[in-house]
């Protein structure tokens, strides 16, 4: 069983590595959300969900042309490779604008929030298959703020880094790193995790 949880885990992050596509809605003459941060080699796929109006989603600074026109339904994907920000627009309605932020490869310390809600979705999923779904116990024990309040953030870090040796809790190491272990310890003795 817990070979198998590896297992998936791999896939999901060796496929996640090989670059992640988000989804950005236009609606009511927005995109949304209008700021996203990804990492290099992530794409978005901008997807309008008018009932009428046309849109377009134009990279001044990158492309010489506007790109076609997206009618109610149409979907235009990007992938950016290179870090910065970039700055798009709508041609038809240049107020409507949005920015696509690109992290430097290996970025350390820093935590996108798209990084952020990865990390919150697994804690539901996969260390919710164990400590519950709503974190209140199952294999594994309760992790509330009260629960933890016994461990501090480092030893909690230890914990979900190396796993406790003899018992199901499985090290996390090859999935999370430590900038990331640290702040999932912070969302956990802060009851933080939704
Ligand atoms: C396969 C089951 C399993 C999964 C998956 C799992 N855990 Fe655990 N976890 C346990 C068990 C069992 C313990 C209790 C170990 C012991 O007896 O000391 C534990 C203990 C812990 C503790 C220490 C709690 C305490 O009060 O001492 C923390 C923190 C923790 N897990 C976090 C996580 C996080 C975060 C994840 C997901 C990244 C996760 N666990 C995934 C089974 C699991
Ligand atoms: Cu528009």
């Amino acid at each position: 069983m817990r070979a198998i949880l590896i297992l998936l885990l791999t896939f999901t992050v060796v496929s996640a590595n090989a670059g992640t596509t988000y989804d950005v809605e236009i609606k009511k003459y927005k995109f949304s959300p209008n700021q996203i941060t990804i990492n290099p080699g992530d794409s978005i796929r901008w997807i309008n969900k008018e009932k009428r109006q046309y849109h377009s989603v134009w990279f001044k600074s990158i492309d010489a042309l506007e790109p076609d026109y997206l009618f109610p339904g149409d979907t235009y994907t990007k992938k950016f490779n290179a870090a910065g920000d970039f700055n798009y627009e709508c041609g038809p309605h240049p107020k409507m604008l949005g920015v696509v932020r690109v992290l430097e490869a290996n970025t350390q310390g820093y935590i996108s929030v798209d990084k952020k809600q990865e990390l919150l979705h697994l804690l539901k999923h996969d260390c919710g298959s164990c400590h519950g779904m709503t974190l209140a116990g199952g294999l594994g024990p309760e992790l509330s703020p009260d629960s933890l309040k016994r461990l501090s953030t480092d030893q909690v870090v230890h914990t979900i880094l190396n796993g406790r040796p003899g018992t199901p809790m499985p090290p996390w190491r090859q999935f999370i790193n430590e900038n990331q272990a640290h702040w999932l310890a912070e969302q956990l003795k802060q009851g933080k995790t939704l």
